[in-house]
């Protein structure tokens, strides 16, 4: 959609002001965000802070403006209260110990800051010739320095939202003076959002995110001007499950303080309701049982609202009533069902209710582009005003290009609303991790095919303000936006400007910056940084750049301390909370990757000691780092923290070659590569035992699920030393699949039952409870030709795992 197709929303009338009458704090919780720092100008005519997001223009349009201690804010009963408090406190945190609120300049003041809407005479004066755009959520604002003593702020919104938006934005211009006082940047601004809805969806399973987490997010989006909230945690029984069931009266009030929070910070609250997994669309005692919960959050002042039939099945129907009415069940009966539903929703209650934002719904068919009956029906039947949300090419897609919005348009007859499932982690491929890289591989020019984007953030609610500042600012101005820029703003926001901080924080955030998909390729690399400086490291050192040592070592040395100065740095406690374990994490392989690099050293020195205790102090290091998991029942799926995975972990065993090396220790080999692979029974021939020796993660092994005690083994030819085994599992689900299993070594080929191979003494064997881990490490030091991994269940059960790696020092 074109930005000049889009409504304009009509200006307020300009109300006489009486000053008694702007008092009426709102009772929201309000916080003044110190934001982040912009760049320091050289000098007040020179380089310009970064605002975040980026607005649409900047320029300079003079010097900067001195903030001194008594500043005037020309408001009336037209300007917006959140945009005039905020106003207040941002000036207030900046030196101006005297702020006054009047209907009209006094005419002594040394600064004068006009706020309201952009054609009201003293605004638009002092706006002078900044352009005002004719987008809804716009504003202009200008900095002037020659008109009086000491100069002039103008904040001129199209709207409230554009003026609380021009405060936003004025809160990122203050620039330190060399007197310890503050200047604003002499700059004007012109700037709307590129994207009608900008925000988030909490729509992940696993725990819901907390009442605290929801007032915290609701005014960090007012930060990064983002409009849209939308409450559907999968795991809120009123919200899918028991949608029906209306809400207990204290669940309630806490989402009316939601709603008065998200309009205190001009968030748009949209409730959700997911009634697909139970709902009889032929019934109207259903109907109305929707229509009366929602109608308990429109008294609660929500004023917008969605319908998701997402991950529900559409080929069973919840009643007898559905069957006759609409047909045997399928794509086109369910299509049917759900437009009837959703128009009549969209017609009776949103149409007729005051104030109501056009319904949204997510279809079932969200995530893919091929055209169906289900999408036919949708497009032709749909009440055109219903905004449908889609996730892209899959769940998860690797990137999102203008053409396949073009081409989502046309599926679905409107443009549609992106639900963009990162940093979500809540599918097997996210266990154990945080996601952490900035928004990216959306391409720009996507605001002009689509109604907006909204991030489905992680559990860890402040941890995924990372990447939704970075989505927030791609939403703001797709254009204009650079990945790296807003990422050292994200930065920059956590640590309140802190340039220790905001170091620390980019080298965490890389050693978390892998982001998967739901298959076997993640579509944002892991620790690129890091990856890149270690690749730049080998060939230096190879080729005999002994310094290169040095500028790694440096480097490994932030990542350890990185921890340390986040945690003395960053005041969002939330945030600490959410990275507790990954920044623990990150500490002890930061220490690990120190001693990797004494490892080396003490070889360079010929020290063989030094060389030893390294080596044993960094896998100490690793053990421990190994140990720590995610928290229990925070995710969905648990796991391992990873940190750095594929990357740390890689370069402490190329260490650990060099080292074995120096010792003229043969290296360690994967023996089992390509070795004959059998198992108890094929669940089918795509999945034989092969699969798990063929080096190959993306694909695995599985029996047939028949057979209590199930088992895989390999031949490795001959009689080799085993040093340890690493069973990897199956990538796509099942992040813990493997419990109560054995490994056993031995040098005749195995007969009998489980009891039999661990009584009989020539077998090594060793038992773990579960798998801890991707891969799970299994030190058994043993001699033999024959590896077998069996579970000990006693009821039938599938044994399944992507990979079987056996380590040794021979040939085999
Ligand atoms: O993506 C959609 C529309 N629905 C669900 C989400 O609730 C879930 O969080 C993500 C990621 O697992 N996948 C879905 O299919």
């Amino acid at each position: 959609m074109s930005r000049f197709r889009r409504t304009l929303v009509a200006l307020a009338a300009v109300v006489t002001l009486v000053t008694g009458m702007l008092s009426g704090a709102s009772t929201a919780v309000a916080r003044t965000h110190a934001g982040p720092h912009p760049e320091v100008a050289g000098s007040s005519s020179g380089s310009l802070p970064v605002v975040s997001p980026t607005p649409q223009r900047l320029q300079r349009s003079g010097p900067d403006v001195v903030v001194p201690g008594r500043v005037e804010v020309v408001a009336d009963g037209a300007t917006d209260p959140a945009a005039r408090e905020l106003l207040v406190r941002t000036l207030r945190a900046h030196g101006a110990d005297r702020v006054e609120i009047r209907a009209t300049a006094s005419g002594h003041a040394p600064l004068v800051v006009h706020l309201g809407p952009a054609d009201r005479p003293g605004v638009a004066r002092s706006l002078g010739d900044t352009e005002v755009p004719d987008v809804a959520e716009g504003y202009a604002l200008n900095i002037d320095s020659t008109g009086h003593a000491l100069g002039s702020v103008a904040l001129g919104g199209v709207d409230a939202a554009g003026q609380y938006y021009s405060v936003q934005t004025l809160r990122q211009l203050f620039v330190p003076a060399d007197d310890g006082g503050w200047r604003i940047a002499g700059v004007s601004v012109t700037d709307y959002p590129g994207m009608p809805l900008r925000g988030t969806i909490e729509g992940f399973y696993g725990s819901p995110w907390t009442h605290a987490e929801r007032l915290d997010q609701l005014a960090f989006y007012g930060d990064v001007k983002a409009n849209t909230y939308i409450y559907a945690p999968k795991d809120d029984p009123y919200h899918r499950d028991r949608w029906r069931d209306p809400y207990p009266a204290a669940k309630l009030a806490e989402l009316g303080e939601l709603v008065e929070q998200a309009t205190a910070h001009h968030v748009r609250f949209t409730f959700a309701l997911s009634p697909g997994t139970s709902i009889c669309y032929s019934s109207a005692s259903d109907r109305q049982a929707l229509a009366g919960k929602l109608q308990a959050m429109y008294d609660l002042g929500v004023r917008s609202f969605s319908i998701p039939l997402d991950d529900i099945s559409y080929t069973r129907w919840n009643c007898s009533g559905d069957q006759a009415k609409y047909g045997a069940p399928g794509r086109s009966a369910a299509a049917h069902a759900q437009v009837d539903l959703l128009n009549e929703v969209q017609r009776d209650f949103v149409a007729s209710h005051p104030g109501v934002q056009p319904l949204q719904t997510v279809p079932t068919e969200y995530g893919d582009l091929t055209d169906t009956a289900y999408k036919q029906i949708l497009r032709n039947n749909l009440d055109p005003e219903v905004l449908v949300m889609w996730t892209g090419t899959d769940v998860v897609p690797p990137s999102i290009t203008v053409e396949q919005a073009e081409r989502a348009s046309e599926l679905f007859g409107r443009d549609v609303f992106v639900w963009d499932n990162y940093p979500v982690n809540d599918f097997g491929q996210t266990a154990g991790r945080l996601l952490m890289a900035p928004y990216d591989k959306r391409e720009p020019g996507l605001s002009e095919h689509v109604s907006g984007i909204v991030s489905n953030p992680m559990n860890q609610a402040s941890a995924s303000k990372v990447v939704v500042f970075t989505m927030a600012d791609f939403s703001w101005n797709d254009g204009g936006y650079d990945r790296d820029v807003s990422w050292r703003q994200a930065a920059s926001y956590l640590a309140e400007g802190d340039p220790a901080g905001v170091r620390a924080l980019l080298v965490f955030f890389d050693l978390n910056h892998l982001a998967p998909t739901f298959g076997s390729q993640p579509w944002q690399p892991q620790a690129p940084e890091l990856a890149s400086r270690f690749e730049r490291f080998w060939t230096a050192y190879d080729s005999g750049q002994r310094a290169a040592l040095d500028e790694l070592a440096t480097y490994l040395d932030r990542v350890a301390q990185a921890p340390g100065t986040i945690r003395a740095t960053v005041t969002d406690e939330a945030f600490l909370d959410d990275a507790d374990r990954w920044l623990d994490a990150t500490r002890l392989w930061g220490q690990a990757l120190n001693e990797a690099v004494d490892v080396l050293t003490s070889i360079e020195s010929d020290d063989a000691a030094g060389a030893s205790r390294a080596r044993d102090a960094m896998e100490r290091f690793v053990k421990q780092a190994e140990q720590i998991r995610s928290v229990p029942g925070e995710n969905r799926v648990e796991g391992q923290v990873r940190i750095g995975d594929g990357v740390v972990d890689v370069f402490i065993d190329q260490v650990i070659a060099r080292h074995d090396e120096y010792l003229g220790i043969p290296p360690l080999r994967n023996l089992s590569q390509g070795r004959t692979a059998t198992q108890i029974s094929d669940w089918s021939s795509a999945y034989g035992a092969a699969k798990s020796v063929d080096g190959d993660l993306n694909n695995f092994s599985t029996t047939s699920g028949q057979e209590s005690q199930p088992w895989w083994q390999v031949d490795l030819g001959s009689s080799v030393d085993i040093e340890k085994v690493e069973i990897y599992n199956r990538l796509d689900c099942c992040a813990d699949r493997l419990r109560d299993y054995h490994v056993l070594v031995s040098e005749q080929p195995f007969t009998g039952t489980l009891d039999e191979a661990l009584a009989n003494p020539a077998v090594r064997s060793h038992h773990e409870a579960e798998q801890a881990g991707r891969p799970t490490v299994i030190e058994i030091p043993a001699t033999g030709r024959y590896l077998r991994v069996w579970l000990a269940s006693s009821v039938p059960q599938e044994l399944n795992m992507a990979e079987v790696r056996v380590f040794g020092r021979g040939a085999s």
